[in-house]
C-alpha cells in the first residue's frame, strides 16, 4: 500500500488548502511554493504514486486532468499567452511529493524548458 501524501488531505479537505476546481476525478488547488505568476497542481483524487504506478485503467484520469488544465490556464487568462504542463518523476525527475501531480505554470514566458 502506498503511503498518503499531504494531496491526499488536500483533496479530502481536512486542511484549508482551497480547492480551484475538484470532481469525481480530480482536484486542483495552488502551489504552496509558485515558480511563475500562475502555479497550480492537478492531482488525481486516487493516490498514483510516481507515473511509473499508472495503469491503462487510470486513462480516463489522466485525461481529465489535462482537460481540467486547459479550462484552469483559460479561466487564469493565460490560455492563449501560453503554459507548460509537467509531470516529475522519481529522484532525477525532482519529484518531491509522492502522489501524481501536474503541474500548470504559466503568467510568463518561462524560456527554456530544461535549466539546471
Ligand atoms: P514535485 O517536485 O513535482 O513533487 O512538486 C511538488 C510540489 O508540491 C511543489 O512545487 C510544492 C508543492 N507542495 C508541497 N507541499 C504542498 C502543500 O502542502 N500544499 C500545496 N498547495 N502545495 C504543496
Amino acid at each position: 500500500m502506498a503511503e498518503e501524501t499531504i494531496f491526499s488531505k488536500i483533496i479530502r479537505q481536512e486542511i484549508a488548502t482551497p480547492l480551484l476546481y475538484q470532481d469525481e476525478l480530480v482536484s486542483a488547488f495552488r502551489d504552496i511554493y509558485p515558480k511563475a505568476p500562475c502555479h497550480i497542481l492537478i492531482v488525481p483524487n486516487k493516490l498514483i504514486p510516481t507515473i511509473n504506478d499508472v495503469k491503462e485503467e487510470d486513462e480516463l484520469t489522466l485525461g481529465r486532468m489535462i482537460t481540467v488544465a486547459k479550462k484552469l490556464a483559460a479561466a487564469e487568462g493565460i490560455a492563449e499567452d501560453g503554459y507548460r504542463l509537467i509531470f516529475n518523476c522519481n529522484n532525477d525527475g525532482g519529484q518531491e511529493v509522492y502522489h501524481i501531480h501536474m503541474h500548470l505554470v504559466g503568467g510568463h514566458a518561462l524560456g527554456p524548458m530544461l535549466s539546471k
